[in-house]
């Protein structure tokens, strides 16, 4: 396995849940459902792991899955493990085969929907059903898998007449299946949806946009690899029509994804391999999507800064940026937890970070974890651009070396509220070519 396991290990004794792109970092998370239930936004994703010592693994190792949910404005909440491989009901034990799931609500129930190995060795997967009455569990498992269904990959539409239908992958096919008023069983046959091209792969996610339906899914091209493309039509059985891409292959071996809207703006959520260097230890990540005029979708370029918004009290990772300039990044070593840091400052070297939640203006001070191996020098927080008002700045001193971090504060000097873009501009004194390593900032 062309992994460093150690690496790995190490990153995975903290929990940084404060983090951009990806999402989430202790813990890989593959295929991301993303679900808007009464406000709130939910992550129903699967979960590789590092095969355990003598288990050898079918080309991923997906032993359960957890949840997630989003909480304040940049802070995802584990919900733990909601459904084991060998609580599967119907599933063959041990088989790490919990590929991609799905989760939606009718009326007052919570229906989860994931693919397994059935012991019946009937299929390569088959699809079972939990209910539940909150979006985070726990679920009732269904004794038996949904007949009928020979497949991976369901992501579930519900229409506006609330009829629901599932949607999957077989045999690099995309098929659909209208479900029975009671979410567990399908209502005649299931059916390939025609007009889906050729190097169709897996991952179909179904929605509604302006009373059109819209199918994504893994599309394979010869000279490109993996894309995640889209087709669009009028009846959610099919027929439906290729639109193009989303977005490019980016290297990821998979391109599992969703797409939700979220407090008015259309997200992608989709996977990397960021942490691990592995393509089969991935990373969820989320960008914005927009919409043009006629309906089509503007492509989406994946950015290390994502969808979050943090807010007082939240870690800002400022190595997740916007924009840099004439700064790196790189993973941080020494004393502190393991995580990303901007580094090699130098004279005017800054850092913007866009969408940070200041709210009320109640803020009174900044935090900043950094590590120093020289004397002197500051950095300051502006607002919007290098010349915008200044609300926070901090004296750089030395701290040990350049793996020796500290956490160092100091008072805002003006009162901010709302949204607002920060710029973290990097001063030298005494002609120092390097300033300071910055790990996150915070305000409280
Ligand atoms: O994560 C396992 C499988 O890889 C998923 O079911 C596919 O969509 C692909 O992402």
């Amino acid at each position: 396995m062309n992994i460093k396991i150690s690496t790995i290990v190490a990153f995975f004794l903290v929990s940084l849940l404060h983090a951009q792109n990806p999402l989430v970092t202790h813990m890989f998370t593959a295929d991301p459902t993303a679900r808007v239930f009464d406000g709130k936004l939910y992550l129903y994703p699967s979960h590789d792991i590092v095969p355990k010592e003598g288990v050898k693994a079918p080309r991923f190792c997906m032993p359960d899955y957890h949840m997630f949910s989003l909480e304040k404005g940049s802070t995802w909440k584990d919900h733990g493990v909601i459904l084991d491989q060998n609580e599967v009901p119907w599933g063959k034990k041990d088989s790490n085969g919990m590929w991609a799931p799905d989760c939606i609500k009718k009326g007052d129930t919570y229906y989860y929907y994931y693919p397994a190995q059935p012991e019946d060795g009937s299929s390569f997967r088959r699809i079972g059903v939990g209910t539940s009455k909150s979006p985070t569990g726990p679920f009732k498992w269904e004794k038996n898998y949904i007949k009928g269904l020979d497949g991976i990959d369901p992501g579930l539409l519900l229409d506006d007449d609330e009829k629901a239908y599932l949607y999957f992958a077989g045999d690099k096919t995309l098929k659909v299946a209208k479900l029975k008023d009671n979410m567990k069983s399908i209502d005649g046959k299931a059916i390939k949806i025609q007009g889906i091209p050729a190097g169709y792969v897996e991952g179909p996610f179904p929605f509604k946009y302006n009373g059109k339906y819209y199918l994504t899914f893994a599309h394979v091209f010869t000279d490109e690899g993996y894309t995640i493309g889209y087709a669009t039509g009028d009846n959610p059985m099919g027929p439906f029509v290729y639109q193009g891409k989303i977005m490019d292959n980016i290297g990821n071996g998979t391109n599992h994804h969703s797409v939700v809207k979220y407090n008015g703006k259309w997200i992608l959520f989709y996977h990397w391999w960021d942490i691990s260097g592995f393509n089969k230890l991935r990373s969820m990540r989320a960008d914005y999507m927009e919409f043009k005029k006629d309906g089509t979708i503007k492509k989406v370029k994946p950015t290390l800064r994502g969808i979050g918004a943090p807010t007082i009290g939240e870690k800002i990772q400022v190595d997740r940026y916007n924009h840099i300039k004439n700064a790196k990044t790189a993973f941080v070593g020494g004393n502190e937890p393991i995580g990303w840091m901007v580094c090699d400052t130098q004279m005017m070297s800054s850092v913007t970070f866009n969408n940070v939640d200041f709210g009320d203006g109640s803020a009174t001070k900044m935090i900043a974890r950094v590590s120093s191996g020289q004397r002197i020098g500051h950095f300051e927080v502006r607002i919007g651009d290098p010349k915008g008002k200044l609300i926070a700045d901090f004296p750089v001193k030395y701290t040990g070396g350049w793996n020796s971090w500290e956490t160092i504060e100091t008072p805002m000097l003006e009162k901010v509220t709302g949204m607002q873009n920060i710029i973290v501009v990097f001063i030298s004194e005494w002609g120092a070519d390097k300033i300071v390593n910055l790990n996150w900032l915070q305000f409280q």
